[in-house]
């Protein structure tokens, strides 16, 4: 059993595939805390969780017309300053279980908890690349491709990419992470290395990383080429053209309601609706706006104060507080708004797609009022 050696995880985590380990923490857990705490963040593995002896760990760094660098954690930890970020990382298949309602879809029925929010610190991938000699690449379309130490049985290891571009822009905060909350990575999170790409999908943030490699080509890696990707509705298994569509990146704007919980039988007087805001490239959630009748009227809902400055990498928690007599059958629904002023479309309909990934419609929870 290649997982045997995979490690212990909370009971609280809803589990979607247990070989290779995919669970994510329940709802009304998810906002309890700005920071996500470490046992209860989501966990995306495509692959077994290498065992990496810390002592003997390398990390592979190629840049060409530089010299290769291999950096052991010791060397990644004193020769580069710490920066500390704190970002949500969402998996491009969250809420992916609305989508197959719609029409099945390919890949794990992910609910509302495929992301999570944590305070990461790392070396700057920036100044790595400056170390290992990188010379400059202005106006040229290059990337930076990361590979894994997970790997299958046939030794194909998990790997993806992001442009240069934002690998070499202070303003990005992309890192080399060691730290996760204050301690270091989990096992199940990329222990001892993993990027954390701020505003990025989930998937370009590798775990247990291998080698950071400048090319001028993408991560000819499946997960880059022949997945992550966005398509029309109409297209199937047999039309689908990987080739066609740019790798996901930036991740549109995205809500949900954590509280209460579909189906629920509320109190009448007060009811408390919580949940999470999000968007992509570090925009901002102005907004959020919340109904109770199925998206006839709205409110706004209350933002929780922001603790950070500067580009907002992390969610935004939301609370809304409002009258409700018994007897009634509500539809609350949630939508929020970024700095872009882009929205959520809110219906699933006109955004499916054969992956079910970017799947951000409007968040609908029918409950009930009693007495
Ligand atoms: N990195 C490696 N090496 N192997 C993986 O399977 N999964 C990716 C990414 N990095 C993955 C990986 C995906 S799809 C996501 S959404 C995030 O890790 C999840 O990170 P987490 O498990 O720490 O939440
Ligand atoms: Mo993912």
């Amino acid at each position: 059993d290649p997982f045997a050696g995979d490690p212990p995880r909370h009971p609280a985590l809803r589990v979607n595939s247990l070989k290779p380990f995919n669970a994510e923490p329940p709802p009304e857990l998810l906002t309890q805390s700005f920071l996500t705490p470490n046992e209860l963040f989501f966990t995306r593995n495509h692959l077994p969780v290498p065992s990496v002896e810390p002592g003997s760990y390398r990390l592979r760094v190629e840049v060409p017309g530089g010299r290769s660098l291999s950096l052991s954690l010791a060397e990644l930890r004193q020769r580069f300053p710490k920066h500390e970020v704190t970002a949500t990382l969402q998996c491009a298949g969250n809420r992916r279980s609305e989508m197959s309602r719609v029409r099945p879809v390919k890949g794990l029925s992910w609910d509302i908890g495929a992301i999570s929010t944590a305070r990461w610190a790392g070396a700057r991938l920036r100044d790595v690349l400056l170390a290992a000699g990188l010379a400059n690449k202005n106006g040229q379309e290059w990337h930076v491709c990361f590979e894994g130490l997970d790997e299958d049985a046939s030794g194909t290891r998990y790997g993806a990419s992001i442009p240069l571009e934002r690998a070499m822009d202070p303003r990005a905060e992309v890192i080399l992470a060691y730290e996760m909350n204050g301690q270091e990575l989990p096992r199940d999170h990329g222990f001892p290395v993993r990027v954390v790409v701020p505003g990025v999908v989930g998937a370009r943030s590798v775990k247990w990383l291998r080698s950071v490699e400048v090319s001028p080509a993408e991560s000819p890696s499946h997960w880059q080429q022949n997945d992550y990707k966005g398509f029309c509705p109409s297209v199937d298994w047999d039309s689908v053209d990987f080739q066609k569509a740019p790798a996901i990146q930036e991740l549109p704007v995205q809500s949900a309601i954590t509280e209460p919980r579909p189906g629920a039988a509320v109190p009448e007087g007060e009811i408390t609706v919580r949940g999470y805001a999000w968007s992509g490239g570090g925009r901002e959630v102005i907004r959020v706006d919340v109904s109770l009748d199925g998206g006839r009227t709205w409110q706004e809902a209350e933002l929780c104060p922001r603790p950070q400055r500067g580009r907002a990498w992390a969610w935004a928690l939301w609370e809304l507080r409002a009258p409700v007599a018994a007897g009634a059958r509500l539809e609350l629904v949630c939508k929020a708004v970024d700095r872009g002023y882009n929205g959520q479309p809110d219906s699933v309909e006109g955004i499916w797609n054969l992956r079910g990934v970017l799947s951000n419609a409007w968040h609908r929870v029918p409950v009930t009022v009693t007495r």
